[in-house]
């Protein structure tokens, strides 16, 4: 059965990597794509998700809604940088134009929008903070009711998250930490939340044998992209470091084609919307229920994703 399936990515690499994903999922109808400019800038960020629409999207026809939602605490710039690497990649700009459509309305609005007008229900697939799910929440309340689920990247139940700011305490995770109250907003909805936390991602970090698969494979189209995009960004080999890259957003999107690859629970947690913990997801009796996904098959996580991105 098809899966209806709305992005709302932050254009990092591995953001633009799960949107290739999505669209070479045979079972899922992705309904539109929202970016929103936390964890890059947005306009490498919406070209590039328009023209890896163009050359993976197997024809298919999908309209990318810019955000103008503004965050709390502002990524390193370093980091933010990345969209404009993939955007002025050869290999998606060989066309020389763009047929994605660009959405004219804001993309909060752009999911409202999306939502009401697709039949049946439609699972929300976020991996950057939730300030445009946040939004069109409290524009739309009754879109509530046409959301399948929401799978989020963010947040933690670790000691250690992955924010490394003055003023903070380390607690938590990033896209949590760039709009902590946009996160408390659908903490209080009755969205069901499916939660790839670090707990899970910290098990899939890039690493050179990875690296090495994907370059020895590279004739294949899909697999130099993977391939391309991963040499972008710093890979763990001795030490991790506060920019050692994990598949975090990669292994959220694989699981709406292959839930397998993933152990959840439920837990009942609380976020902190200020202060020195801001954006720190914490369990406490007195919380909502999220899914927690706590651990993941790594091997059959890498061999899904290359699988996946074969194109011939
Ligand atoms: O916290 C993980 C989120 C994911 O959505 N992002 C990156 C992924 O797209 C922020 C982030 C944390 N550490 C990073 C990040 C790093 N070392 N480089 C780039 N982004
Ligand atoms: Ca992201």
């Amino acid at each position: 059965m098809m899966k209806n399936v709305y992005l709302n990515h932050d254009g990092g690499v591995d953001d633009l990597v799960s949107l290739f994903l999505l669209l070479q999922m045979d079972d899922v109808n992705l309904t539109g794509v929202g970016v929103i400019p936390a964890d890059c800038y947005l306009e490498p960020a919406a070209y590039a998700s328009r023209k890896i629409i163009d050359r993976f999207g197997h024809g298919k026809s999908v309209e990318v809604a810019a955000s103008n939602s503004r965050g709390v605490n502002a990524f390193p710039k370093d980091w933010r940088m990345h969209a404009f690497y993939v955007d002025a990649l050869p290999l998606l700009n060989e066309k020389g134009s763009i047929d994605a459509p660009l959405a004219s309305v804001p993309s909060h609005e752009h999911l409202i929008k999306t939502l009401r007008k697709t039949e049946d229900k439609t699972t929300l697939v976020f991996i950057g903070p939730l300030t445009d799910l946040a939004r069109a929440l409290d524009k739309a309340p009754d879109i509530e009711d046409k959301i399948e689920k929401l799978i989020w990247m963010g947040g933690t139940f670790l000691e250690v998250g992955n924010v490394e700011e003055p003023e903070h305490d380390g607690t938590a995770e990033w896209n949590a930490f760039w709009d902590p109250e946009a996160a408390k907003r659908v903490w209080d909805s009755s969205i069901v939340i499916d939660l790839v936390a670090l707990e899970s991602t910290n098990m899939v970090p890039l690493t050179l044998d990875v690296r090495q698969k994907w370059a020895s494979e590279r004739e294949d189209l899909g697999i130099d992209f993977l391939g391309q995009c991963y040499a972008m960004v710093p890979p763990l080999v001795h030490n991790q470091t506060n920019s050692t890259y994990f598949l975090w957003d990669v292994l959220t999107t694989t699981t709406v084609g292959n839930e397998g690859l993933v152990k959840k629970r439920t837990v009942k947690s609380i976020v902190h919307d200020s202060g020195v913990s801001q954006g720190r997801t914490e369990l406490s009796e007195n919380g909502r229920e999220v899914n927690l996904v706590y651990e993941v098959e790594r091997d059959a996580f890498f061999e899904y994703v290359t699988e996946l991105s074969r194109q011939g």
